[in-house]
C-alpha cells in the first residue's frame, strides 16, 4: 500500500475542526465536551508507546488504541474521547478520536521531532537529581524554567541521600538552601534508607505529579517506594559513565490509592529549553524578575553590559552567583543545542 502523504500541522488543525464539527452536529452536541458519549467514550491516556496508546475509561477498562491521523499529539494524562473496537486479535482496539483541551502539558524540544509533550493536565512537577548519577544544579536549573514557564509548582527532589558522608551532606543542603530561599521545596530522598519518602507520599496526594529528571536518578524507584504494587521497571548505574541506562522507555500513569495519579516518564540526557525564548528563560529565574527592564540598556545581554542591574544584584549578593552563571550556561548550550533546521522561538 502506498505510503499516506503526510499532513502539515495547518491541513491537519483544519481536518481535525471538521471531523469534530461534524460529530457534534451528528451527535447534537454544543462543543466536543458535551459529545454524546453512547458514540464515544471518554478516557485518559495512562500508557504512550510508539504508535498507540492505552487509554482507561471511566470504569477503569483499558484499552489499546490507535490514534486519528488528524490527532496532534497524545500524551500521559490526556483526556481523549475514543471510540473502541473489538480488534481482539492485534489487541489494538480503540481509536482516540478526540484529546480535550489540556489545562497544562510540559514539553521538551527533540532535535528531529520538535517540540514533544511529555505529560498533559499535571499540577506538579517532581525534578529528581541524585548523587550518583551525580547532582547537577545546571539540571535543576533548566527544569525549574520549564515549570515557571507552564506555571506548574515543582518539588525539588535529592535522591540517593544514604551515599553522602556528613560533611557532603552539609555541602548539598548549603547549595540546595538557595532553592529553598528562593520559595521551592527541597525533599531529601533515599529508597534504600526510606528517608523522605512519607514527606513524598503526602505531598503527592490528590495531585497529579510527573517525575523527571536525568536516567538513573531512581525516578522508577521513588514511584516504587510510594506504590509497592507499581512494579516499575529499575535499571543499574554504568559502572563506567555513572550514567542511567534509559530503563523506562515510554511514559506511564499510575493512581494513587487516596487519590491523585503519578507519571512515570523516562530519562532524558539533555533537558533542551530551546523552544522557549530568552527572554522567557530570564523571566523563569524567578529572582531575576524584581530587576528586569531597570538595566541601562534596552538589549542588555546582562553580561558585561554597562549598567546591568542583574549583575549588580549578583555582585550584592542578593543573586546567587551560582545561578546567575547557570543562566547564561543555558543560554549558550540553546544556541550549540538548536538544529540547524529550526529557527529560535519568535524569529
Ligand atoms: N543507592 C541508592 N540507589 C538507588 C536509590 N534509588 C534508586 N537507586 C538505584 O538507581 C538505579 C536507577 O534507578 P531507576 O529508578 O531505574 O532510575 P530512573 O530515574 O527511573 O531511570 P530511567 O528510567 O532510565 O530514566 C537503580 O539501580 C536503583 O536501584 C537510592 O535511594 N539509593
Ligand atoms: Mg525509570
Ligand atoms: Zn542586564
Amino acid at each position: 500500500m502506498a505510503k499516506k502523504p503526510k499532513l502539515t500541522q495547518r491541513q491537519k488543525r483544519q481536518v481535525a475542526a471538521n471531523r469534530s464539527k461534524r460529530l457534534r452536529e451528528k451527535h447534537g452536541a454544543k462543543d466536543a465536551s458535551s459529545l454524546d458519549e453512547s458514540a464515544l467514550e471518554s478516557g485518559t491516556v495512562i500508557g504512550r508507546f510508539g504508535k498507540h496508546a492505552d487509554v482507561e475509561d471511566t470504569n477503569g477498562e483499558v484499552s489499546r488504541c490507535h490514534i486519528r491521523r488528524t490527532v496532534d499529539s497524545v500524551v500521559c494524562g490526556d483526556k481523549v474521547f475514543f471510540s473502541k473496537g473489538d480488534d481482539a486479535e492485534s489487541g489494538v482496539r480503540g481509536v482516540i478520536e478526540i484529546v480535550k483541551d489540556r489545562h497544562s502539558v510540559l514539553t521538551r524540544p527533540d532535535y528531529y521531532d520538535g517540540i514533544k509533550p511529555i505529560a498533559a493536565n499535571i499540577d506538579r512537577i517532581i525534578v529528581v537529581s541524585s548523587i550518583l548519577p551525580s547532582l547537577s544544579l545546571n539540571i535543576i536549573d533548566r527544569y525549574l524554567v520549564a515549570c515557571e514557564d507552564i506555571g506548574i509548582t515543582p518539588l525539588i527532589v535529592l535522591n540517593k541521600v544514604e551515599l553522602l558522608s556528613d560533611e557532603e551532606r552539609a555541602t548539598v543542603t548549603e547549595q540546595l538552601k538557595t532553592y529553598e530561599k528562593l520559595g521551592y521545596e527541597v525533599l531529601f530522598t533515599s529508597c534504600k534508607t526510606g528517608e523522605g519518602i512519607n514527606t513524598l507520599n503526602e505531598y503527592l496526594n490528590d495531585n497529579i505529579s510527573v517525575f523527571v529528571g536525568q536516567s538513573g536518578v531512581g525516578k522508577s524507584s521513588l514511584i516504587n517506594q510510594v506504590l509497592p504494587d507499581a512494579d516499575e521497571l529499575t535499571g543499574d548505574i554504568s559502572d563506567n559513565s555513572g550514567l542511567g541506562q534509559h530503563t523506562t522507555t515510554a511514559a506511564k500513569l499510575l493512581h494513587l490509592p487516596a487519590g491523585g495519579d503519578l507519571i512515570d516518564s523516562p530519562g532524558v540526557r539533555e533537558f533542551g529549553l530551546w523552544h522557549i525564548p530568552v527572554e522567557r528563560i530570564t523571566w523563569g529565574f524567578i529572582e531575576f524578575r524584581d530587576y528586569l527592564g531597570g538595566c541601562k540598556f534596552r538589549d542588555c545581554k546582562h553580561l558585561n553590559d554597562p549598567g546591568c542591574l542583574l549583575r549588580e544584584a549578583v555582585e550584592e549578593g542578593k543573586i546567587s552567583a551560582e545561578r546567575f552563571d547557570s543562566y547564561h550556561r543555558i543560554l549558550t548550550t540553546m544556541e550549540e543545542q538548536r538544529p540547524s533546521h529550526s529557527q529560535p522561538p519568535g524569529a
